[in-house]
């Protein structure tokens, strides 16, 4: 091991990534820096560790999960396969393409039991406060052990924030929310839709959390769903009784009010608004000041801070790609430890980076071009370690096909089956349609499908 210490924050699928990476590079015979990894919560997975616990937790903490019962994989696993580790590897056979949480989790946890590295890891310990001493070239970082109530300080050479940013949330307020006579929560505090079986749901927002909290809700029994769009609506086939409305103006006891000045009996309001990027253990010099995009501000390569390229930062960006960009920036912030990449010392050549990722997302004009802006983007950083290259061409087919059967069938769009770029097989139809699926077990999703895809 070299005398090197390298902090980690965060032990979900990012932080999870990197640990896998060092790991990996030492299964190869390198000499690796000593790892220690900070996690708050008692176990790793971050937001696939479902907790039924909303706002503080049994220490005060705020509660870091944004998870909800009945979660189903958003987009199809092929997109967010490990090149390293497939999913054939870790069930023993192909498994249907849009698991439930449990199943995902599962399979995450999977491979880093497999390589070792939870003894890496400091559970229910929360980073309090990283700085930076520019003269000696370290970080402070500042933890407490939650179950201890105990804090303490340690000396690292490099500090690597993998703490996500789907968790703080972003939470607009209303004319007339005061006075609203039922529920008001954010997408970050729904974790059952059976709460709202036989009520008039309310949602503010047009993207994932919208889309999905909506589509439990209407499958779980809600009587109606609307959802109140700023920009402009989704537009996907609704069912009957699902209508979408411009941004709602005011609430007046039960009655909303809508930009088109028409009106509705609502139960409850769901903000499904999005989130923050918050890093309160973080000071003004080392703090990411960003906005939810795939070519995020003030990190070189999408990973090494800027201001400070001692400090990394994995999972910022705005996410089609998941598990796998996590993969290609932690192998990559890795080998920048290792000494295998270099930096550029000019802080001009790395701002100029940052500047090309911006203009050329913002030269994408729809969805089809932010798939490949990011698949491009994982191309990049696989082309310069020795992370197993993937076909990425082919998870963006994916993904391609994925929006297809949304706009085919925004309830039916989980029945699909797609082609493992990994391994190149294709994925089984799953027994039941996503919508009859009431039960999100692990244990019933990979009861034996029934018949392959094609
Ligand atoms: P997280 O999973 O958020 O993990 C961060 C970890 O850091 C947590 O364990 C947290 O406890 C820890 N942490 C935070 N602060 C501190 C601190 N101060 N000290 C110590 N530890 C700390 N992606 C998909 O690919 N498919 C999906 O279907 C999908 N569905 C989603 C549904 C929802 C509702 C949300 C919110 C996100 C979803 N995502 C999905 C995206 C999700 O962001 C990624 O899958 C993934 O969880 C991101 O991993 P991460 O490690 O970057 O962050
Ligand atoms: P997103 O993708 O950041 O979307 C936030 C949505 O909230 C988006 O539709 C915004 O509308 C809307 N928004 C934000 N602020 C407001 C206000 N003030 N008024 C009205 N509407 C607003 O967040 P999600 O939670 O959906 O998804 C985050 C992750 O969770 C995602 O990766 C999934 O995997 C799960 P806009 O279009 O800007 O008008």
């Amino acid at each position: 091991m070299s005398a090197k210490r390298v902090a980690v924050i965060g032990a979900g699928p990012s932080g999870l990534a990197q640990l896998r990476a060092f790991q990996s590079a030492a299964a190869k015979g390198a000499e690796i820096p000593e790892i220690v990894c900070f996690e708050k919560q008692a176990n790793w997975g971050g937001l696939w560790n479902y907790t039924w616990r909303t706002g503080l937790d049994q220490y005060g903490e705020p509660v870091h999960g944004s998870m909800y019962r009945y979660l189903w994989s958003n987009g199809p696993k092929e997109g967010l396969e490990f090149a390293d580790y497939s999913f054939e590897e870790h069930f023993g056979r192909q498994i249907a393409s849009y698991p439930p949480r449990a199943v995902l989790f599962d399979y995450i946890e999977g491979r880093v039991n497999k390589a070792g590295v939870r003894k890496w890891i400091r559970f229910e310990t929360a980073v309090r406060l990283v700085t930076w001493d520019a003269e000696r070239r370290k970080f402070t970082v500042t933890v407490q052990d939650l179950p201890k109530d105990h804090c303490y300080s340690e000396e690292f050479d490099h500090v690597i924030v993998a703490s996500g940013h789907f968790s703080t949330p972003n939470v607009p307020e209303f004319p007339g929310f005061s006075g609203f006579n039922g529920r008001i929560l954010h997408a970050h505090d729904f974790r059952d839709a059976r709460e709202f079986v036989g009520k008039d749901v309310l949602l503010i927002g047009t993207s994932y959390s919208a889309e999905d909290i909506g589509s439990q809700c209407w499958k779980y029994g809600a009587k109606s769903i609307t959802n109140s769009y700023r920009t402009a609506p989704m537009g996907f086939k609704w069912p009957d009784n699902w209508e979408e409305k411009p941004l709602l103006q005011k609430v007046d006891g039960n009655t909303a009010t809508f930009k088109d000045g028409s009106t509705k009996k609502i139960d409850a309001i769901i903000l499904c608004t999005g989130y923050k990027h918050h890093f309160p253990f973080l000071p003004d010099d080392l703090r990411l000041k960003t906005a939810n995009r795939l070519a995020t501000a003030d990190l070189y390569k999408g990973v090494a801070y800027v201001h400070n390229p001692a400090l990394f930062y994995i999972g910022m960006q705005d996410q089609w790609f998941t598990f796998n960009m996590f993969d290609a920036q932690a192998w990559w912030a890795r080998d920048v430890i290792l000494g295998r990449i270099q930096v550029p010392e000019d802080k001009k050549v790395l701002l100029a980076d940052v500047e090309d990722r911006v203009a050329r997302e913002d030269a994408g004009e729809d969805d089809h071009d932010a798939i490949e802006y990011q698949g491009s983007y994982v191309k990049e950083l696989i082309a310069e370690t020795d992370y197993p290259s993937f076909d990425v061409d082919g998870a963006n087919e994916a993904f391609f096909e994925w929006k297809k059967h949304k706009k085919q069938g925004i309830m039916e769009f989980r029945n699909h089956a797609y082609k493992s770029v990994i391994t190149g097989t294709m994925a089984p139809l799953h027994h039941t349609p996503w919508k009859d699926a009431l039960d999100d077990s692990m244990e019933s999703y990979l009861r034996v499908t029934v018949a392959a895809a094609e």
